[in-house]
């Protein structure tokens, strides 16, 4: 390789080199540097060949998937203006109120973000974003904007993809530079599941800020407003927009369920709009807003608040169409849906089926149909690849009116259950999420709140225990740290208060607070954090790593460390990436514009005395063997 190309270059031959002569032949050290990529690249295969991929239990055949079809547009014509430049023009109050302008129901395509985070356990990775990105841009020009950032893509990115959130960001954001990009940051908890100091939080929203984010919407997972309040500051001070979120949960059509009535919601409306926000967003994660309820519940606000509303849903009892349509009567300014291949069920409303359906209406969305078809059927082709992540919901479910798990929640709580050994009952394990929402006193159920919920019912279940027990044996268990933390009030305070007695048990005799966590986190030396990130990752480390280590430092470094061992792999093609390649397949691999490795499986040796096995490629042409270890 390398010395072979020093040895025979002609200035050597020559006997001509001194010591510059590796500065004067830079291409020698690039080809170096392409060769080592090369090689890590086939070392990360020869590994997902021997051993698979973590997560894929029912490993697939990448030789039976097919290429998924990119609608064509001239890359070479600038996409249409869109709302991203509407808000480089006229700044987040001028956004605002050219929403309140626009008669067609504006909407969001949250392909990008919820929808797989909902069915897909937030697994679509970064190659299939960019191939389809510069024809979204296009086709979806008239979008009010694309959610494609925030929630639980942050860590499962860097935690299961091996990816970069912030490189994904970027790349997304040249692409498609003319719709805006919405993120969903979980407040105090940015994206992580624990409360973070002010100083970070602040920071995230300005790095997210500057990488390419416009849209923040911003929650609490208990719908407690002092913990939004620093978020809502920092994205108002970045000039972006600014979009607070009441979290929906009970029913307010109900009158039996009365600790979340009509004008808890107004009243919640009310102070987000004091507290500065551009946008209003109704989050209702779990998809308990009947269609019903929510023509009365969007017409109240529209009543009683200025700015727009925003509405985001989940399908999973199946009434999620219905509902944005009477919301859109009521007068909703913007709706969540999802391209047709990735929605329904746990994901959000039918995107390509609401567009129909409000065509020719005074509401008629004005977008471009066929292009939008074109578009989810790329992602009907992709989700193919996704298979061993799909959750195991066929058809929509009014169960979840009683249960409440979060969309985004319901296709990892299942995993979770299973971890812990308790996959034959399911049955029980949901219907212990509802006996512990009711035994917390009836909470709002979002990340990490749910979390907490999921964490005590499938705890409770393990050890054979009923609600009701806890008032009895309570001393006798270790409860799950979240149970601990937020009874503590780690997250914030639930509204009207926590369930005192069992508050007492579960803390056992540790006293809890009441001010806001950030209140007493200290600030963040981001210097001395940004030294220690450097001394483990062995270089130095920009802000937007930095922001990583803090979220998740030990996602993040062993992320770089396998980036270091394998290179970027984000560039290889999904079904290699997850499933490897059978002998005799071959595959492009654009390792970065303009240069692409043909890599060729040979043969998989057998297994040496010594646990390795060597796999025999070709690549460009070239033989090539990588030594791997086998784990089985
Ligand atoms: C998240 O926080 O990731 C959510 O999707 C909540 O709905
Ligand atoms: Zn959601």
């Amino acid at each position: 390789g390398f010395l072979e190309n020093v040895i025979n270059h002609p200035v050597f031959l020559a006997g001509e080199c001194n010591t510059s002569f590796i500065d004067q032949h830079p291409e020698l050290l690039q080809l170096k540097e392409k060769q080592d990529r090369a090689n890590k690249v086939l070392r990360f295969l020869g590994d997902v060949i021997v051993n698979g991929s973590p997560g894929v239990a029912t490993p697939q055949r990448s030789a039976g998937m097919i290429e998924p079809l990119v609608p064509e547009v001239d890359l070479l014509v600038p996409p249409p203006k869109g709302t991203r430049d509407i808000l480089r023009e006229r700044g987040a109050e001028g956004l605002s109120a050219w929403v309140l302008e626009q008669q067609g129901l504006l909407i969001t395509d949250t392909t990008m973000r919820d929808a797989h985070q909902s069915l897909l356990a937030t697994r679509v990775r970064t190659h299939d974003l960019l191939q389809i990105a510069p024809a979204t841009a296009r086709l979806g020009s008239n979008l009010f904007s694309l959610e494609n950032w925030g929630g639980a893509t942050f860590d499962v990115t860097m935690r299961f993809l091996k990816e970069c959130p912030w490189q994904r960001l970027h790349e997304l954001s040249e692409a498609i530079p003319n719709v805006m990009f919405q993120m969903l940051l979980r407040g105090a908890n940015a994206v992580g599941y624990t409360n973070y100091p002010d100083n970070v939080v602040q920071r995230f929203i300005e790095v997210a800020a500057e990488a390419g984010i416009d849209v923040f919407r911003v929650f609490d997972s208990l719908n407690w407003t002092p913990g939004m309040s620093v978020a809502m500051e920092a994205v108002r001070k970045s000039g972006k927009v600014c979009e607070a979120a009441i979290c929906y949960t009970g029913d307010i059509s109900d009158p039996n369920r009365t600790k979340y009535p009509l004008s808890y919601y107004v009243n919640m409306a009310k102070e987000l709009e004091k507290m500065g926000a551009h946008i209003l967003a109704i989050k209702d994660m779990a998809g308990l807003l009947k269609p019903y309820a929510g023509y009365q519940l969007v017409k109240a606000l529209k009543e009683e608040i200025g700015i727009p509303i925003h509405l985001h849903t989940h399908d999973t009892s199946g009434n999620g169409g219905a509902l944005l349509i009477m919301a859109a009567q009521a007068g909703v300014d913007i709706v969540d849906a999802a391209l047709s291949s990735i929605s329904g069920l746990t994901s959000q409303p039918n995107l390509n089926a609401l567009v129909a359906a409000m065509k020719g209406t005074e509401r008629d969305p004005q977008v471009n149909e066929r292009g939008l078809q074109q578009l989810a059927n790329y992602w009907e082709t992709v989700r193919d690849y996704y298979v061993p992540f799909e959750s195991e919901l066929k058809s929509s479910t009014a169960e979840v009116y009683h249960h409440e798990i979060p969309g985004g929640q319901y296709s990892n709580y299942k995993p979770q259950v299973a971890g812990l050994g308790l996959i034959d009952r399911w049955e029980e394990c949901k219907e212990m999420y509802h006996k512990v929402n009711h035994l917390f006193g009836d909470l709002v159920k979002v990340t990490p709140s749910s979390k907490i919920v999921g964490d005590m019912a499938m705890f409770l279940v393990k050890n054979n225990l009923q609600p009701e027990d806890i008032y009895v044996e309570g001393a006798d268990y270790a409860f799950p740290e979240s149970v601990v933390g937020f009874f503590k009030g780690m997250i914030g305070q639930p509204y009207l208060g926590f369930p005192k007695e069992l508050q007492k048990i579960i803390l056992k005799g540790q006293e809890p607070i009441t001010c806001r966590p950030g209140d007493l986190l200290e600030p963040i030396d981001f210097e001395a954090e940004r030294e220690k990130a450097a001394a483990k990752v062995g270089h130095p480390v920009n802000d937007k790593d930095l922001m990583s280590f803090l979220m998740y430092p030990n996602v993040y470094v062993e992320f770089d460390r396998q980036r270091q061992e394998y290179s970027d792999t984000s560039v290889i093609p999904t079904p290699i990436f997850f499933y490897g390649l059978e002998p005799g397949q071959e595959t492009s691999i654009e390792i970065q514009p303009g240069k692409t490795l043909i890599i060729k499986l040979n043969t998989i040796g057998k297994t040496q005395p010594d646990g390795t096995r060597q796999i025999y490629f070709e690549l460009n042409g070239n033989a090539r063997s990588v030594t791997v270890r086998d784990n089985s």
